[in-house]
């Protein structure tokens, strides 16, 4: 029996490892992100394993958010699963030099935007009186780290609402947990500086980076306990970091 999961920022890193896992392991998945390219290639990749749909929309545009969601064929609408994966950091500069760009980008994205896609799938899941959300958090939701600021300050939020989201939605059984990675070794870094891929490659050398299947077995893991156990929040390191600020490179 299939169930459907929705993977928001399915196209790199966490989520898109996330899909693949779940489409071999009996999902259904509707895949979101803004590059439809990706979206299509991904699809016709997974589609050798499972039934998948495409959505791409900005997640900080609540419109589109709302109507892509809504607009699902009837095959994909009983959302199972939603994973909260869509977001980056943008920027790494004091609070007082930040860029008010970068700024509205990780407020928007990471916390306005999975608000916005939660809205749109959680009177569908109250329906069903079932339903699972992962919400990918960070260490940046736990600690804060110099320069760190409004990345912290956006995962910081996502972990508020990783607990106000259980407490409110426990009367219909709807489990949810967040997964909080230190760092994975994605287009995280790429993005965080804007391109620049000499310094986006540093941030992985010296260590064994997280790997963004390493995070995707978790999220397996998670979501395939019976139904009344729930994984409401794990902190996962590599094993060279020890906190948001520390890191043994070149051991
Ligand atoms: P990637 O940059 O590899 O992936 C980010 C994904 O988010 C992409 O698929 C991107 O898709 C999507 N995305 C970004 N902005 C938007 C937007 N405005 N609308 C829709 N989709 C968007 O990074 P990761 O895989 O590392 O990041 C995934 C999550 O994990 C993020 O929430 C991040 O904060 C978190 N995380 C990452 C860590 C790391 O070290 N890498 C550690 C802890 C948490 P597209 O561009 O196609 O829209
Ligand atoms: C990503 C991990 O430490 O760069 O959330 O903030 S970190």
């Amino acid at each position: 029996m299939y169930k459907i999961a929705l993977v928001t920022g399915a196209t790199s890193g966490i989520g898109k490892a996330t899909a693949q896992i779940l489409a071999k392991n009996n999902y259904k998945i509707i895949l979101c992100g803004r590059r439809e390219d990706r979206l299509a290639e991904l699809k016709k990749e997974l589609s050798e394993f499972t039934e998948v749909c495409t959505l791409s929309f900005d997640v900080r545009d609540k419109k589109a958010v709302f109507e892509s969601i809504n607009s699902l064929p009837e095959a994909f609408s009983k959302i199972d699963v939603l994973i909260n994966n869509a977001g980056n950091a943008h920027g790494l500069d004091s609070i007082q030099n930040g860029d008010l760009d970068d700024w509205d980008a990780m407020i928007d994205i990471n916390v306005k935007g999975l608000l916005y896609v939660s809205k749109a799938i959680i009177p569908k899941m109250i329906e069903q009186k079932s339903g699972h959300i992962i919400n990918i958090g960070s260490i940046a939701g736990k600690e804060v780290y110099p320069n760190g600021n409004v990345y912290c300050a956006s995962k910081h939020a996502v972990d508020a609402l990783n607990q106000a989201m259980r407490m409110d939605l426990n009367p219909f059984g709807i489990r949810v947990g967040a997964i909080n990675p230190g760092m994975v070794e994605t287009e995280f870094s790429a993005v965080r500086f804007k391109g620049d891929t000499e310094r986006a490659a540093n941030a992985y050398k010296g260590f064994k980076a997280l790997q963004p299947e390493d995070i995707a077995d978790i999220i397996h893991f998670v979501v395939s306990r019976p139904y009344h156990v729930n994984i409401a929040d794990l902190i996962v390191y590599p094993t060279a970091q020890a906190s948001a600020t520390i890191l043994k490179r070149d051991l």
